[in-house]
């Protein structure tokens, strides 16, 4: 995207490296197809910046409001495991003994805590009044645990009034379209680098 248009995000004038960084990835089954090109996009940027993939755990959820509650379990998780010898909660096959697809990270990650999580997930607004109050408690959730716990949590979830609003924001569909994907994963190295030089 421009860096010169009026809306959107505009580049940092520092380059932040990821190298050394872990970061979590939670994301839903809801909405799937835009879902899995928002996680690819976030991912791409995390490896352009030098995260490597043994750092990078991805769980999935069934939907948006499982986000919150999945990414706290995750940060306790890494937390405990970067105080204790406890096993490694981090290994995606463990934790939360949650089934999945193949994790991206398994044992032999380093062990320390998160620093940063992102949680993506895409909410499309229907004939009631689910989409409202789903997209409330998510986002709010969402905030108090990064404040909460310290560990910057990046609101990866699109709230979209149609399709076609959640297609283009994942870089799919037809006319303008940019795959907001690659914010947040930016954003998450951004916010874990800044987070390691504020603790
Ligand atoms: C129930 C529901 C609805 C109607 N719409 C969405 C949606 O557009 N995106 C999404 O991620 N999840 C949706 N869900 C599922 C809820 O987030 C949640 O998984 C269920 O209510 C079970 O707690």
């Amino acid at each position: 995207m421009a860096d010169n248009t009026l809306k959107g995000l505009t580049s940092s004038t520092d380059t932040f490296s990821g190298e050394g960084l872990r970061i979590g990835i939670v994301h839903t089954r809801w909405n799937k197809q835009v879902v899995d090109a928002l996680v690819a996009g976030a991912l791409g940027k995390l490896r352009e910046r030098g995260v490597k993939q043994e750092n990078v755990v991805v769980q999935e959820v069934p939907g948006s409001y499982e986000l919150p509650f999945a990414c706290s379990r995750m940060i306790a998780a890494s937390q405990l495991q970067a105080s204790s010898a406890a096993p490694d909660l981090m290994d995606s096959t463990a934790l939360l003994s949650l089934a999945g697809p193949a994790p991206v990270a398994q044992t032999g990650a380093s062990t320390s805590t998160l620093d940063a999580i992102i949680a993506i997930g895409v909410l499309i607004k229907g004939s009631t009044m689910h989409f409202e109050y789903i997209c409330d408690a998510t986002s709010q959730a969402l905030m108090k645990l990064q404040m909460d716990t310290g560990v910057p949590v990046i609101f990866g979830v699109l709230t979209c009034l149609n399709d076609e609003q959640a297609l283009a924001r994942a870089g799919l569909g037809e006319g303008q379209k940019h795959n907001h994907g690659g914010d947040w994963g930016l954003a998450a190295v951004e916010m874990g680098a800044k987070n390691r030089l504020w603790g």
